[in-house]
């Protein structure tokens, strides 16, 4: 931070020179920056996306109702790399005007849809095949309370905390004092919620569960940020039963698996096109075979 105090200019403008680790993609304009086709395999499922935890929520849902027995919810997934701007091309702009990975395209409909938000796409194929959302009213307005709940929260724990801690060029007092505040309740939230409920919904996992645990279940587990310790997140002891728990679930484990790019070799399933590949495709065996 310099010492001189930033006074903002009557209009803002974009200063390209300025924009912190994410600088190359961030732009305050919408639409393509270039023309290309998004690539379509055989399954009725198109999954493009990245392992973030917004991406992982679907690749979890998808192992999940696989690992159930659904198998018309076989699916490709290709990866897009947001960092290279695989996000702004024509094809994914078609999927998702806003342009944010995860984006899906269901071909088992005629005129095939699209689906974009990772709520909206966990609800979608809850829907379709009637899994991981309970059928009794009450569970399941608990169930879209919780998922909305992530939708509203989480971008403050990922966006404002886990931007300023961990990625911001400096670390600056004032945010990451309001964000840990904001992040530190959210998890006293959940908390309290799981002190009563073996889940989000009460007794049964559902899309709740898928959509919180990326998040909150990473921070807990101290895979995102680094900051379990400086958020004290074992002192969160029934989230961290709860994100234990789910973490033991193989299709959570494979669910991680999809569309990662980074980490170990042997964790980075880069596309999955089919159940066998993640004994085959991962990277260790990708590259070891090259
Ligand atoms: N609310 C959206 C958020 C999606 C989102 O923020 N995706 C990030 C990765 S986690 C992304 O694609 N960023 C690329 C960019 O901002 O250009 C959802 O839940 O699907």
């Amino acid at each position: 931070m310099t010492d001189t105090p930033y006074i903002p200019p009557r209009v803002w403008t974009w200063d390209k020179a300025n924009g912190g680790q994410f600088a190359n993609i961030n732009r305050p304009i919408a639409g393509p920056t270039h023309d290309k086709a998004l690539p379509v395999g055989k399954h009725p499922l198109q999954l493009y996306s990245l392992a973030t935890p917004n991406g992982q929520k679907v690749t979890i849902m998808l192992e999940e109702l696989l690992e159930a027995g659904v198998s018309a919810a076989e699916y490709d997934a290709w990866l897009i790399r947001i960092g290279d701007g695989d996000q702004f091309s024509s094809g994914f702009v078609a999927v998702n005007p806003n342009s944010k990975i995860p984006a899906l395209m269901d071909h088992s409909v005629s005129p095939p849809q699209r689906v974009f938000e990772s709520g909206a796409i966990l609800l979608y194929l809850a829907e379709k095949f009637g899994k991981f959302l309970p059928a009794d009213p009450a569970a399941r307005t608990a169930a879209m309370s919780w998922l909305f709940w992530q939708m509203g929260s989480a971008p403050l724990l990922g966006g404002g905390f886990g931007h300023f801690y961990a990625y911001a060029p400096e670390k600056y007092e004032y945010p990451i004092n309001r964000y840990a505040m904001e992040v530190k309740r959210q998890f006293d939230v959940l908390d309290r919620h799981l002190a009563d409920n073996a889940y989000m919904a009460g007794d049964s996992y559902s899309i709740a569960d898928i959509a919180i645990w990326p998040w909150y279940g990473g921070v807990a587990l101290n895979r995102a940020y680094e900051a379990a310790e400086f958020l004290d997140t074992q002192s969160y002891k029934h989230v961290l039963r709860w994100a234990e728990q789910i973490d033991a679930r193989p299709a959570v484990t494979r669910g991680r698996m999809v569309n990662k790019a980074s980490g170990p070799l042997e964790e980075q399933l880069h596309e999955r096109h089919d159940a066998g590949d993640f004994a085959t495709k991962t990277q260790d065996k990708l590259e070891g075979a090259a």
